[in-house]
């Protein structure tokens, strides 16, 4: 049996030394938290040490979070009904200086707000048809990943019946686990998602909860990104970031250094775009709108049509860090950001 002994516990070096037979090895706070998972889901045994400082811990978080969710539950406790219109219309979208496209478009813009909600609020999400009177383009709105009672999940013709143009639905359901989700049109999917009709959905934690979760749990800002692509007025296909493509003074993110910044990434495209990060990586801490188990660290992340992933990124080093798809036709065609890091 390995008995393991860690000598340091400093969260602000962000470092613990952990000695093993004889030998001390530094690991990252997230190491530290995979090593003990690991150990703990095999039964081996820890310390004394390891469990007296894990158990005092345990002890004051547990007590601390005891009080404040007694101080929070009264205002926790009060769900509320966040309500959203959203109104799908033709545009002309810009998607570079001079360069534009013919989409459709929630509220008139590419991709569409971002709805958000607390847990056990209830969306309520009215959705106006404003595609064209006279034309055949009737609409819904399916909320992709979102538990929701059946005659919401906006599949025309099985669920409900189109949306006709100049008619409205209103969407009502819960806020599901805190976690990224999606919206886009269920009609004539593959023409009117990919000219513009999707967007995201964001559900956050109860206030205290956040307090009391991981380091990697907690972050000073989001950057949502959502991958799509387009062909202009001009016939040329571009590879988009929320909406953009890439040229030399868009798509830059600016953040402090020392910043935690959680990275929402949602693929709206019919393509794989393994996402990378220069010089910093993310933690993924969750995707499709579960927390994952064990968090892992990434900095080419494989993201499929669909899929959602959450990863936090501590911006610890100065400089303008791209993050582009590495798949290099999408490269070539615009898929790329920057993170700029002050
Ligand atoms: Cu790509």
């Amino acid at each position: 049996m390995t008995i393991y002994v860690f000598d340091e516990f400093s969260m602000d070096k962000r470092t613990y030394t952990l000695r093993r037979d004889g030998e001390d090895y530094r690991l990252t706070p997230t190491l530290f938290e995979l090593l003990i998972t690991f150990l703990e889901s095999n039964g081996q045994v820890l310390t004394q040490e390891i469990l007296l400082k894990k158990s005092f811990m345990a002890l004051v978080k547990t007590g601390v979070a005891a009080f404040v969710l007694f101080l929070l539950v009264p205002l926790e406790g009060r769900a509320k009904v966040v309500e959203y219109t959203l109104t799908a219309s033709q545009i002309e979208w810009e998607i570079a200086p001079g360069r534009k496209v013919a989409a459709y478009a929630y509220n008139g813009t590419v991709p569409g707000p971002i709805l958000r909600a607390e847990e056990g609020d209830t969306f309520k999400i009215t959705l106006v048809n404003n595609l064209g009177t006279g034309t055949n383009l009737s609409t819904t709105l399916h909320p992709h990943g979102v538990p929701v009672p059946n005659r919401m999940d906006g599949v025309p013709g099985v669920t409900q019946d189109p949306i006709l143009p100049g008619g409205s639905f209103t969407y009502e359901f819960a806020a599901p686990s805190a976690g990224t989700y999606v919206y886009h049109s269920h009609f004539d999917t593959p023409t009117q998602l990919p000219k513009g009709l999707f967007g995201m959905i964001v559900v956050d934690a109860p206030a205290a909860r956040k307090l009391f979760a991981s380091w990697y749990r907690q972050w000073d800002r989001e950057i949502p990104m959502i991958f799509s692509e387009a062909v202009d007025k001009d016939g040329n296909h571009a590879e988009l970031i929320n909406g953009k493509a890439w040229t030399v003074t868009s798509l830059l993110y600016t953040v402090k250094k020392g910043e935690r910044i959680l990275f929402r990434m949602f693929n709206a495209s019919s393509e794989v775009h393994p996402m990378h990060s220069h010089g910093l990586h993310w933690i993924i801490i969750a995707t499709d709108g579960h927390d994952l188990w064990i968090p892992y660290p990434k900095d080419t992340l494989p993201v499929n049509a669909g899929e959602r992933y959450d990863g936090v990124l501590v911006a610890d080093t100065p400089g303008t860090w791209l993050i582009h798809c590495h798949d290099l036709s999408h490269v070539a065609h615009g898929m790329i950001a920057a993170l700029v890091v002050e």
